[in-house]
């Protein structure tokens, strides 16, 4: 079965060799397809099933959480990406309710716990037991729970057994599954120690939930721009749903006053058009950001409160995505944890990773910034970043105009801030979303538009950046690590689909590179899919080596010698398979 958000976008076939500008150009259309559609399928403003389903989903939460938020709680849980999503919306709705005077009852579950939130942990993600405990333990003396699960490809066990258990419980919970792909498509292969696939779990919601004991929101917004890269349309449109269910809460709630959900939505369509009408300035940033990284520097994101945040979560991916190291995308927020915010508080002491304050950019990067380093600022008038030392590191700055400003002035450049080589003033049309949402409700929720549109900047600039430096063919991440289920069965597809191998060949290739042997022994075979993905997930090059071995028919041996004489990846496969 295709799985639409592992499938491959036609927009962005040719996006490998792409100019800076027509990156930004194509990963534009590809975010168009959030909001009008893809193929058959209707787009956030125009499929009235899905706004139906976020009124009915805000109202559950009005009745079954807001009566009584003490022993009440909203969970939103995910995997990667879905979790640090998650982990943003909890904190953001949280404030809001302090600022009114509510008791703050959201809370995330990211699978792999906090640590997730900046280095990916991939296995727990196949783990719906390491789920359903999580869930227990954040849930304990709570009544009511309306728990959001989220997997992008309706894919991750672990939030299949986080699913099922609200299930076999509904005197408690109301169970919500978000994802991207239709149900049919919900993945259908077996999970270890367990006794259900997705699907199954996807197939007993739905009947639940037409007795509205349950709610399956998933809209389909098409392939991602790089095959299978959910943090990008996926995530914006997680945020977005997210967003757009609980403004129908506040707004009733705390302003006392009924907002569609239809005009929410339309703010963030105004937003996405407002924020790719700079496309050409964004290609500036890809390509000065590219170049640095092309000779060996990094990039830091800088940010206060949630802006922070969108920098520090683009950063995290990057190694998942790209095969990045943890130092070649950084961000930094002011205060670290205090304004973070996680669930585990102060983790400096897992690493020098977490070591994400600007205090702590200051004592460990500052010293050693050159010319190579690209510096992002990203800051509204309200919440400067401080003047950092940047040394001969090339500064940009990203401006958004506050809504709650009077006169709108832009944000003037720090005094003693290095020249910046390129300002992006961002000015968000406030009247027309104004127009949309009104003054009150807008005033609560702009600084969550601001954040969509440095999303998809951030997500813009670290794509571009490395398709620059050669990391992707066509619109395929190849060297993708195979580290769970999900990107076990992705690998196979991507030496399927370049080689043209049947799913038998490509998976013994897979196999002769994980156990480096030219061809694979009945004993090898025999192996289960988590014994090869224990395996694989240290190793490099993984996919690249089966690859090549598939389409050249060569030895391990040759296949990483290919590899070794030409490590620009992208280069190395496009040889081989026009060979
Ligand atoms: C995707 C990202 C991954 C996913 C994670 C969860 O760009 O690298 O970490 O977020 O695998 O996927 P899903 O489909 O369950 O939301």
């Amino acid at each position: 079965m295709k799985y639409i958000t592992e499938g491959s976008n036609n927009i962005t076939l040719d996006i490998d060799v792409a100019d800076s500008k027509s990156i930004v150009g194509k990963l534009a259309a590809c975010d168009n397809e959030i909001f009008t559609g893809w193929g058959d399928h209707g787009g956030l403003l125009d499929n009235i099933h899905i706004a139906e389903t976020i009124d009915e989903i805000a109202n559950k939460a009005i009745g079954f959480i807001f009566k009584d938020p003490e022993t009440s709680l909203v969970v939103m849980s995910g995997c990667g990406t879905s979790g640090r999503l998650a982990f943003m919306a909890a904190r953001s709705f949280n404030e809001k309710l302090r600022g009114a005077g509510i008791t703050d009852c959201f809370r995330y579950i990211i699978a792999g716990k906090d640590k997730a939130l900046f280095t990916s942990q991939e296995a727990y993600e196949d783990d719906p037991h390491h789920g359903i405990d999580a869930l227990k333990e954040i849930c304990a003396g709570k009544q009511n729970v309306l728990y959001i699960g989220i997997t992008c490809g309706l894919s991750a066990p672990f939030v299949a057994g986080q699913l099922d258990y609200c299930m076999d419980n509904p005197n408690r919970f109301i169970p919500v599954l978000m994802g991207f792909n239709p149900i049919e498509m919900a993945r259908d292969i077996p999970i270890r120690n367990w006794d259900k696939t997705f699907l199954d779990v996807a197939r007993r919601l739905e009947t639940l939930s037409k007795a509205g004991d349950g709610y399956i929101l998933n809209p389909v917004v098409g392939p991602e721009p790089i095959s299978g890269s959910s943090r990008m349309k996926s995530g914006t449109t997680t945020k977005i749903l997210l967003e757009t269910i609980f403004a129908q809460c506040f707004s009733k709630l705390i302003l006392k006053q009924k907002c569609s959900s239809k005009s929410v939505l339309n703010c963030y369509e105004t937003i996405r058009k407002a924020t790719y009408k700079q496309s050409e300035k964004i290609g500036s940033i890809v390509a000065m950001s590219g170049e640095g990284l092309k000779h060996g520097g990094h990039i830091y994101y800088l940010g206060m409160g949630s802006l922070g945040i969108v920098g520090m979560i683009d950063a995290s991916e990057c190694p998942p995505t790209f095969g990045a190291t943890l130092d070649d995308i950084r961000g930094f927020i002011n205060n670290g944890f205090e304004a973070f915010g996680n669930e585990e508080g102060d983790i400096t002491h897992m690493g020098r990773h977490f070591r994400i304050s600007f205090r702590n950019f200051e004592q460990d990067i500052s010293p050693n910034l050159s010319n190579k380093d690209t510096v992002i600022v990203l800051q509204t008038q309200d919440n400067q970043v401080p003047n950092l030392k940047t040394g001969n590191a090339k500064t940009i700055l990203i401006n958004y105009k506050d809504y709650t400003k009077p006169n709108n002035t832009q944000v003037s450049q720090p005094h003693d801030w290095p020249k910046a080589s390129i300002t992006l003033n961002m000015d968000l049309p406030w009247d027309e979303c104004e127009e949309l949402i009104g003054a009150d409700l807008l005033s609560m929720c702009w600084m969550s538009l601001v954040e969509i549109s440095s999303k998809w900047i951030c997500n813009a600039i670290s794509t571009g950046a490395h398709i620059m430096i050669g990391k992707i063919y066509q619109n395929i991440m190849i060297d993708v690590k195979v580290s769970n289920q999900k990107l076990y069965h992705r690998a196979i597809s991507i030496i399927q689909k370049l080689v043209g191998s049947s799913e038998t060949e490509a998976e013994n290739a897979l196999i002769c590179s994980v156990f480096k042997c030219d061809d694979p022994s009945a004993r090898l075979r025999d192996t289960t899919v988590e014994e090869r993905i224990a395996i694989a997930t240290p190793m490099d090059r993984v996919v690249p080596v089966a690859l090549l071995k598939a389409a050249l028919k060569c030895s391990i041996q040759d296949a990483e010698k290919l590899l070794d004489d030409n490590p620009v990846v992208r280069t190395a496969i496009e040889n081989c398979l026009m060979k």
